[in-house]
């Protein structure tokens, strides 16, 4: 069944770290040998052993209307013609930018880099050279890719690989990551007065993805905005994994808070390497080269990357519905999970924002990185194999949200939560 992908993973482990480019691929908690893709096409994946998956990570994120979607598809194919790269300007660029702020508030000018890590290292960045203050709060679990800062108490592949403390961080740099629990306000509100005029940024995932999802409680966001702006610190919306995909406007429209810095990544790129950070100009124009706040990349704005965006986001923008249409259909995923659950008399809690979803087993409700961890993790890593055995590949970890592609029809939702029935008689 997985003869090809254990002796690519074999090969794979001869020249590259653990055989893989990025961890959380490694299935190190899940348990097996993590299965190398061939192809994929809308909602469905195919492995080197030629068994098809229906696909509920959508490479983290980025194939948000399927794989291999057609207008991104062509797109490519044609740019790719006139060059894949100038390190020049380009007036591609500018239609991006332009179609971001069209679709995004708060943001006046807009910086492409070439993932989420580059996004965020470089709002935080940012925002110390503009409050020209140093600490930072983050919150525990939250992920924000692996720029040193924000190893600590990270979410994503740390959790998953239960790794504590990142050597190679150094006390200079996580002496000024200050941490606290997600939903937590009033652990922010002690760390704003405790290091009071020390703290440039709050950086937050404003609907969580890397604990599994986890939703701000009412008044959270509202509070620490609040904060921020008694402070003056900077509010940082780190919605690499919600920009565009909870609405065309991100997590700022649906929760109707405003930011005032936003990073984003993955579906701005069409599954190529895209990331993005932007607000208001007063922040903003302290990027070099107009201001003096240093930040710079080879591939930044790359035509290639830039036209799979440009095209996947302008099919969003133009097509509202799409977002109805996938949020009903994670709806309907939940709704039939905890109608199977509930009749198994299983612990379970499913959270659920727009097409963010992530079923944990626990009897506890899942606000933070603390209840999360309590959860049944070893009942989640032997519903992902036996799914993977019946053709259903979830997050290779528990800590890691679903998400859900436009191309997965009701049958396949119906399949998913047969197979969870199936599951659970055993
Ligand atoms: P990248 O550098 O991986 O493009 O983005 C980092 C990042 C930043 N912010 C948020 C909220 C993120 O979720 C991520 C990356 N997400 C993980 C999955 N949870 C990427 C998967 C991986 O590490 O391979």
């Amino acid at each position: 069944m997985y003869d090809q992908s254990k002796q690519l993973f074999e090969r794979a482990q001869q020249s590259i770290p653990g055989g893989v480019n990025s961890p959380v691929r490694a299935f190190k908690s899940v348990g097996g040998t993590p299965l190398f893709m061939q192809s994929a096409k809308g909602a469905y994946m195919f492995d080197a052993d030629g068994n098809q998956y229906i696909d509920y990570i959508a490479s983290w994120g980025p194939m948000i209307l399927g794989h291999a979607y057609e207008p991104v598809v062509k797109a490519i194919q044609e740019k790719v013609l006139s060059s894949t790269s100038f390190g020049a300007p380009t007036e591609l660029e500018i239609e991006m930018a332009e179609l971001i702020k069209s679709m995004v508030p708060n943001v006046d000018l807009i910086r492409m880099v070439s993932s989420g890590t580059e996004a965020c290292m470089s709002a935080l960045r940012l925002a110390r050279g503009y409050t020209g203050r140093n600490k930072f709060i983050k919150f525990e679990g939250c992920y924000h890719g692996h720029a040193d800062a924000f190893l600590v108490k990270a979410g994503s592949g740390m959790a998953t690989l239960n790794i504590q403390t990142v050597p190679g961080i150094t006390a200079g740099v996580s002496n000024d990551t200050l941490t606290c629990a997600y939903n937590n306000l009033e652990a922010v509100q002690q760390l704003a007065k405790e290091y009071k005029g020390e703290i440039a940024a709050i950086i937050i995932e404003p609907v969580v993805g890397n604990m599994g999802c986890i939703i701000p409680a009412p008044g959270f966001l509202e509070g620490i905005r609040k904060i921020c702006d008694e402070e003056s610190i900077v509010f940082i919306f780190d919605e690499v994994m919600t920009g565009f995909r909870l609405a065309a406007g991100g997590a700022q429209t649906k929760l109707n808070i405003n930011a005032d810095l936003v990073t984003y990544g993955k579906v701005i790129g069409g599954g190529l390497p895209v990331g993005a950070f932007g607000g208001k100009k007063e922040i903003m124009q302290h990027i070099a080269p107009l201001g003096n706040v240093y930040q710079a990349g080879t591939l930044s704005g790359n035509p290639i990357a830039m036209i799979a965006g440009f095209t996947l986001l302008n099919e969003l923008k133009n097509n509202p519905a799409i977002y109805e249409e996938l949020n009903a259909k994670t709806k309907y995923l939940g709704d039939g999970m905890a109608i199977v659950l509930s009749q198994h008399d299983v612990p379970y809690r499913i959270n659920r924002f727009g097409s963010m979803i992530s079923l944990h087993f626990s009897d506890h409700a899942i606000t933070d990185f603390d209840s999360a961890s309590k959860a049944d993790i070893v009942r989640f890593n032997k519903l992902f194999h036996f799914m993977l055995e019946n053709g259903i590949y979830l997050p290779p970890s528990a800590y890691e949200s679903w998400f859900l592609n436009n191309a997965l029809t009701y049958a396949d939702l119906d399949k998913t939560i047969a197979l969870l029935d199936k599951f659970l008689l055993q």
